[in-house]
């Protein structure tokens, strides 16, 4: 039988062992800032320099140098590069760890930290420091438009239509180190469970834990280099 198309969505779960918060986690990122305060376009009208403030703290934290791409994150780029078949990795975060490991077939569809836009020109481009009001913006010269390339509450995801098309013909589908909390990634294994294999691996069951074929509940780390070379091994 030939490799099946694989899709495989992950969160904030995947990163956690490698030194990154997560969002909803006792210590988690929500847990220290409000959602309508730092994350929703209506926050960056409201107050730009706290978002831009929020969001140059997790810039900042991602340069540190013991941030680094962890076993799960390497066993998936591993898992990208030797899939006789169709694969999309789609990642709801913003560090650019899966980009670090050597993940190509990969979607950020929250966006990524590393880079800017321009609300003036659109302009969408790599940004390393911080962002404040007044920074200019490198292609069309206009301060005062630059954004974090992050997808906020009420914004249209990124790249849907390439998501949709991967899930359309997907044969497995794997959700890892998410809360299945956030719409519409949450709403991915409902759209294929009735025609792919879907399996679960994450820390603790995550809300949609019951609509998967297949859970699987330990530390990233482990489970998904374990699921790698059992899926490499059957179809590799
Ligand atoms: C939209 C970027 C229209 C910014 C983020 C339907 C019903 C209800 C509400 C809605 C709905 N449709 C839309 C909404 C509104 C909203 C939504 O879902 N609200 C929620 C709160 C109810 N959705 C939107 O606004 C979205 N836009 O819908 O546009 C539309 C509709 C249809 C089709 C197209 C467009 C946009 C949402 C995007 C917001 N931006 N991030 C930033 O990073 O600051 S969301 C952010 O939180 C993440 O990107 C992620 O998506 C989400 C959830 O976080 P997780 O990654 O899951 O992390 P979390 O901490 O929650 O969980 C971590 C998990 O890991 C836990 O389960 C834990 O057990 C596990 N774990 C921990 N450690 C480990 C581990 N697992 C393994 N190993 C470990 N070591």
């Amino acid at each position: 039988m030939a490799a099946p198309t694989i899709v495989i969505l992950t969160g904030a779960g995947i990163s956690r062992e490698s030194g990154l918060h997560t969002f909803r986690d006792p210590d988690g990122i929500w847990a220290r800032h409000r959602i309508e305060d730092v994350a929703t376009p209506e926050a960056f009208a409201r107050d730009p320099a706290l978002v831009q403030g929020f969001y140059n703290a997790r810039r900042a934290a991602l340069r540190d140098p013991a941030i680094r791409p962890n076993a799960a994150h390497e066993a998936l780029a591993e898992l990208d590069w030797r899939w006789p078949g169709d694969l999309l990795l789609v990642t709801q975060n913003v560090d650019d760890l899966h980009d670090r490991a050597g993940s190509r077939r990969l979607v950020h569809m929250h966006g990524e930290l590393a880079k800017a836009r321009c609300l003036r020109c659109g302009a969408v481009g790599p940004w390393e420091g911080d962002l404040s009001p007044e920074t200019p913006c490198p292609a069309c010269g206009a301060a005062g438009g630059m954004r974090p390339h992050v997808v906020w509450f009420g914004e249209l995801p990124l790249e849907m239509e390439r998501i949709e098309a991967a899930l359309d013909d997907c044969g497995l589908f794997v959700s890892i180190g998410t809360s299945g909390a956030v719409y519409p990634a949450a709403g991915f294994v409902r759209e294929v469970r009735h025609r792919a294999e879907t399996l679960e691996l994450n820390l603790e069951p995550s809300e949609g834990s019951h609509l998967f074929g297949e859970a699987r509940h330990g530390p990233a780390t482990v489970l998904v280099p374990a699921f790698v070379r059992e899926v490499l091994a059957r179809w590799g």
